[in-house]
């Protein structure tokens, strides 16, 4: 031991006894009963559910995804304090910053956010997750991750801003990038893409759609019927990045992906609190029925497409990326499988608010479970 050591006395650093932490949830905000024009359900206006001001490179396709969110939230007339936004790295993982203001924002290490929602998913079943991820953050750092989630069936929302490159890192090629496109330097990609739809049919996610961030109509009823879904929802869209890979000989360019996008249905979504108001011809639409009473109606456009048929869905996102089609729309949809927290059997009552009398079992109540063992 030196010198020093044997001198100096220990220091005891003194720690003030810990306050217990009572967290109160804000009231829930009443519906107004005429919120008046340009409100929501809420009485709040679309400024309402706007954040802070986006720094990505200007027409970027992961602007327009970010107001798409804003407008479907305000329509849906979301509770922000009851969302939470997650995210990885990456362009696409900075944009929760760019909307819902007043919600709670976990920004990730790259790749983990599937690990960080599912904790929250479980810590508090009432909460509404939005994750939002990159395609390099998705599918590839971040495969493994993703692909638990969505076999546990966690109740989420996880949008991919799918732009086939690193944007952050300035354009190297990502693990989505298809075959034989190129980079702006004239590189080409020889190596096959990963296809995020047809890994989430395979793994059993419960809500699998794909569209593009320049089509308003089809992304605003997809956003909406996710929230609404009751296990993960995982939206993979399309979304140029127009610094580093909005060439010619991008498949994942803003020209290529207005020229060749294919919807398979036009979409419309009806909130559990409107009524349905439009009649269709009998035969032209299918009604997927929401857990919580809203509706997704899918019209039918050339030929009539099943969401509930997972075979079906498989072989058509497979054939679509074998003649290079850029399908899009609802491939398929799944109310009745349980999520992560019913599977568990959870409570209800997000953990951090259950009181003491639940959270301290009585004497009797552990013999009897101890007894249950024998
Ligand atoms: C552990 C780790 N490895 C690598 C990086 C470097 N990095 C930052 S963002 C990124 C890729 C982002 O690509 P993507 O998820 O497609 O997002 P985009 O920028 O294209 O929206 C990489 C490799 C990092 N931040 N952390
Ligand atoms: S580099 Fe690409 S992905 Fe990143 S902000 Fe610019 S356009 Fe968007
Ligand atoms: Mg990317």
């Amino acid at each position: 031991m030196s010198a020093e050591a044997k001198t100096t006395p220990p220091v005891t650093p003194v720690v003030p006894p810990m306050e217990p932490t009572v967290v109160t949830p804000p009231a829930k905000p009443t519906p107004v009963a005429s919120p008046g024009p340009g409100k929501n359900r809420l009485g709040l206006t679309v400024l309402d559910y706007r954040g802070a001001n986006s720094t990505l490179c200007a027409g970027c396709g992961h602007d327009a995804i970010s107001a798409h969110i804003t407008k479907a939230s305000f329509e849906l007339g979301l509770e922000q304090w009851n969302v939470a936004k997650l995210s990885g790295i990456g362009c696409s993982s900075k944009t929760p910053a760019y909307f819902l203001g007043r919600a709670h924002g976990f920004n990730s290490v790259h790749g983990r956010m599937p690990s960080v929602a599912t904790g929250a998913s479980l810590a508090n079943r009432k909460l509404t997750l939005l994750g939002v991820s990159g395609d390099g953050d998705s599918a590839s750092i971040g495969i493994g991750q993703l692909i638990h989630m969505m076999r546990r069936n966690v109740r989420m929302l996880y949008i991919v801003e799918n732009n086939g490159v690193y944007g952050l890192t300035k354009g190297q090629f990502s693990a989505t990038a298809d075959e034989g496109s190129s980079l702006k330097d004239g590189r080409t990609n020889e190596l096959p893409p990963v296809d995020l739809c047809g890994l989430a049919l395979e793994m059993g996610c419960t809500f699998v759609a794909r569209s593009f961030s320049g089509d308003p109509k089809q992304m605003l009823p997809l956003i909406k019927a996710a929230l609404a879904h009751r296990g993960t929802a995982v939206i993979d869209v399309i979304s140029p990045c127009v610094t580093f890979n909005d060439h010619e000989g991008s498949s994942k360019s803003r020209k290529a992906c207005r020229d060749n996008e294919e919807p398979i249905h036009e979409l419309g979504f009806v909130p559990h609190f409107e009524p349905i108001t439009a009649d269709y011809e009998p035969g032209t639409v299918r009604e997927v029925k929401m857990h919580d009473g809203s509706t997704l109606v899918l019209k039918k456009l050339d030929k009539d497409y099943d969401p509930t048929d997972r075979m079906n869905a498989i072989m058509t996102v497979k054939r679509a990326a074998f003649d290079k089609q850029f399908l899009t729309g609802l491939f398929y949809v799944d109310q009745k499988a349980e999520n992560l927290g019913e599977k568990c059997s959870l409570v209800e009552e997000p953990l951090a608010r259950l009181p003491d009398s639940s959270l301290r079992p009585a004497a009797s109540a552990l013999d009897q479970l101890m007894k249950s063992f024998m």
